[in-house]
């Protein structure tokens, strides 16, 4: 049986999903408007693997036959200052999703909510991929510096994403 405590963080977590899908479609905004079209790609296809992640929280509730309850989202950061800037950004957002998963599994475990804890490991292992591609990005903009040759091939590589 799944508990209300565990109910509620599930929901919050939607919530946080949606949220990153938000943060990167702001992200993606601004890099239109920065002329960095493949960067403004690789946040759109993040912010779409976002959505996939509340989506499946969501059937775990429905095939739990929990209910999903919907929070507000919060109005994303619009402006930015430059693409390490962003990327920066992105890699302390995920991992303060990395903690929130994180203190789902331990209330799974606390509760030996043996179906929670299946689920969340897919998470987990999940937030190692997400915290590790916005940390190559990262490390590539600090070793290019502000160089806007390499900053172009950067944001071509990131097109094919
Ligand atoms: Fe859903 O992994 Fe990013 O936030």
């Amino acid at each position: 049986m799944i508990t209300q405590k565990m109910i509620t963080l599930v929901n919050e977590q939607i919530k946080a999903e949606y949220e990153s899908a938000y943060i990167y479609l702001s992200m993606s905004a601004y890099f239109q408007e920065s002329n960095l079209k493949g960067m403004a790609h690789w946040m759109k296809k993040q912010a779409q693997e976002e959505v996939e992640h509340a989506e499946k929280f969501m059937e775990y509730l429905y095939d739990r036959g929990a209910r999903v309850e919907l929070l507000e989202i919060a109005k994303p950061a619009k402006d930015f200052d430059g693409p390490l800037a962003v990327f920066k950004e992105a890699l302390k957002h995920e991992q303060y999703v990395t903690a929130r998963i994180n203190k789902m599994m331990d209330l799974a475990k606390e509760e030996k909510d043996y179906a929670s804890q299946s689920l969340l490991t897919w998470y987990v292992d999940e937030q190692v991929e997400e915290e590790a591609n916005a940390d190559e990005i990262v490390k590539k903009l600090e070793f290019v510096g502000g160089s806007n040759s390499s900053i172009y091939l950067l944001d071509k590589e990131l097109a094919q994403r």
